[in-house]
């Protein structure tokens, strides 16, 4: 691939968008070709991505200007639903997807960033939605997740003013859940995807299911959502194993890692 990076490193899968010269700034190809990552990624032995950009200045500085620039209303519309197929698959992917935010997420980046499970960043990502000094509103779902992350009033705030926000602010309005060093960010980013590999992968996958699933339905529904995967988890080994290990009083067992089954 051109501008995408795929690595695997034990149980978790790196995702690296790797356009420097533009800042990982995302034009139809990238979409693509991350798009094809993710059909590529083997869930049979990966329980977690980690999502970056190459280099330490920027996440994703957005979608691609140029490319856009030039756009008629149908192309405009093409491009549109590539973004947002993609981002939409990141969304619902079966396992956690975690964004390592090295730098710029601005536009498209902030709204990819927001389409993982949690966002962790270094202490130089700048986070915006500068849409509307471009003359169009954010495209990629900013509107909608920015305001379900961090609040409606926070979101269009953000959005209305096109202010860009540090990672200090961010992390103070719940935008990300860490700031780390930016020569730290991986290794705390592939630190908490091995801590989710290793734990019961269908009841991992499940509680994302829940989780994604109730915030778009009443908390009636939202509940039996929950019920229905929680009842699923006693047909896996995985539950069998884990609770007859906690129930085993002998001290010198070890415990075996979870068989995704
Ligand atoms: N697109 C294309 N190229 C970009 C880019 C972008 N978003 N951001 C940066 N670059 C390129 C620059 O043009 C420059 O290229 P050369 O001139 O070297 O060829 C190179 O990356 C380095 O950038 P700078 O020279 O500008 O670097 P600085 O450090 O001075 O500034 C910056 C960094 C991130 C503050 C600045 O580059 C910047 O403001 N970039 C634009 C950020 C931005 O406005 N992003 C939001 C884009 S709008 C839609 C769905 C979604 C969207 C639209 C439609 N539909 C549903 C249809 C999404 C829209 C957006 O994301």
């Amino acid at each position: 691939m051109e501008f995408v990076l795929y690595e695997v490193k034990g149980q978790v899968g790196i995702i690296t968008i790797s356009r420097e010269k533009a800042l990982n700034a995302l034009n139809s190809t990238v979409l693509e070709e991350l798009d094809k990552t993710l059909d590529g990624v083997d869930l049979n032995e990966i329980r977690c991505l980690i999502l970056t950009g190459a280099g330490e200045k920027s996440f994703v500085a957005g979608a691609d200007i140029g490319e856009m620039s030039t756009l008629t209303k149908a192309e405009g519309e093409a491009f549109g639903k590539k973004g947002n197929d993609v981002f939409r698959k990141l969304e619902t992917f079966p396992i956690p997807v975690i964004a390592a935010v090295n730098g710029f997420a601005l536009g498209g980046g902030c709204e990819i960033s927001m389409s993982c499970d949690i966002r962790i960043c270094s202490e130089n990502a700048v986070f915006g939605q500068p849409e509307v000094g471009l003359g169009i509103t954010p495209g990629f779902g900013g509107t909608q997740r920015l305001a379900r992350l961090v609040g409606p009033g926070m979101a269009k705030q953000m959005i209305y003013t096109a202010r860009n926000i540090k990672a200090d602010e961010a992390l103070r309005i719940g935008l990300v859940n860490a700031v780390y060093p930016q020569g730290e960010l991986m290794a705390a980013a592939e630190k908490m995807a091995a801590g989710i590999a290793k734990n019961a992968p269908i009841a991992v996958r499940n509680c994302k299911k829940a989780i994604n699933d109730g915030l778009e339905a009443d908390m009636d529904d939202a509940i039996v959502i929950e019920e229905k995967l929680f009842g699923d988890c006693f047909e896996t080994e995985d539950q069998k194993y884990g609770m007859a290990f906690f129930l085993d009083k002998n001290k010198e067992k070890v415990k075996e890692p979870f068989k995704n089954a």
